[in-house]
């Protein structure tokens, strides 16, 4: 076998939830580096088109950790969650959205290729009120969060917008498509950072977030473009994600290997383990893979962004998420 990684580390949460198929037999299974297959809804992602992101300890000096986040337009943290708040932040989840893996589906192709109805009244609502519930309230605050985002930025104080989704992505569902941050978050400046959280250990190949390798100057360049080319458009017009000369989605391409090879640019992807954050600028391109993971593990996380307290920001950001709010 080639050289590999252990998918089922010891640290592993032993139980599969329930909405998680089990196939107990490839838990310990040894995953190849080599033959990693992704893909996006649009399509396979070749494999000379994926590289692995770098991983930063905790422990790093916050200057080099600068250095990493200004040079790669990401920082890959390990630990710096304690395990055990994150695996009870997803037990709590798992247990406010109880039952098999069909009530866990969003309306949608999925559901219908499953023989189900093309609608989860029931689910929408649950998936949505959970963001507003005092648990993921504070696993957002989390104080380990907020105290290392002021670590690396050197803030005085940091102000957390309070818009963010948790992400429930089941095996063979959906994906998040090509994009960058700026685009949703164009009324103020692109001074946020994100944190993105796994909520959950999440394989390469379990629908983690992909970031494309060095596209800080291409979001910055296509930023630029789209501002050219809404010149003529009102303010409002402008600064939404979705005006007529962006795609109707707000994303930049449902293809992901496709988007990589117009930019020559790898995917670059992680092995995640709860506890781990990413922090990106909001000029990284990102998007993930259809979560293909052998044991059919829920890819879970959320994604916050923080500004410094007392500068500008997009003011629209600090409301509650729901379907269809124009972010
Ligand atoms: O979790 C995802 O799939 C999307 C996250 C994201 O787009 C972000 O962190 O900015
Ligand atoms: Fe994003």
């Amino acid at each position: 076998m080639a050289p590999g990684i252990l998918v089922n580390k010891a640290t592993s949460p032993p139980a599969l939830k329930q909405g998680e198929a089990s196939k107990p037999d490839l838990r310990a299974m040894f995953r190849d580096r080599e033959t990693l297959e992704l893909h996006s809804s649009g399509g396979p992602i070749d494999e000379d088109s994926l590289g692995w992101l770098e991983p930063t300890s905790k422990d790093t000096s916050a200057e080099q950790m600068r250095e990493r986040y200004n040079r790669d337009g990401y920082l890959w943290v390990k630990g710096v969650l304690p395990k055990d708040d994150v695996w009870k932040m997803r037990e709590t989840y798992l247990e406010y959205l109880p039952g098999l893996t069909e009530r866990w589906m969003q309306p949608g192709k999925l559901r219908r290729k499953f023989g189900f109805q093309d609608q989860n009244t029931e689910y929408i609502q649950r998936m949505v009120a959970a963001h507003s519930e005092k648990w993921y309230r504070d696993f957002c605050a989390h104080p380990d969060l907020q105290a290392f985002v002021k670590h690396l930025t050197g803030w005085e104080d940091t102000t957390l917008l309070e818009r963010s989704i948790l992400r429930p992505n089941v095996p063979g569902g959906g994906t998040t498509q090509v994009h960058y941050n700026q685009i949703l978050l164009r009324a103020g400046p692109p001074t946020s950072i994100t944190a993105w959280v796994p909520i959950g250990d999440c394989a390469a190949n379990g629908g983690g977030l992909l970031y494309l390798e060095d596209s800080v100057r291409v979001g910055q360049q296509l930023e630029r473009e789209f501002n050219k080319a809404a010149e003529s458009l009102t303010e409002a017009e402008r600064i939404s994600a979705f005006n007529e000369t962006m795609m109707s989605t707000g994303y930049l391409e449902r293809d992901s290997g496709k988007f990589s090879k117009a930019w020559n640019r790898r995917w670059l992807c992680a092995d995640y383990e709860a506890g781990d954050i990413v922090l990106h600028n909001p000029f990284m391109i990102h998007s993930s893979a259809i979560n293909e993971e052998e044991r059919g593990v829920i890819r879970f996380a959320t994604d916050l962004r923080y500004v410094e307290a007392g500068k500008p920001f997009d003011t629209r950001w600090m409301k509650t998420w729901v379907p269809g709010d124009g972010l």
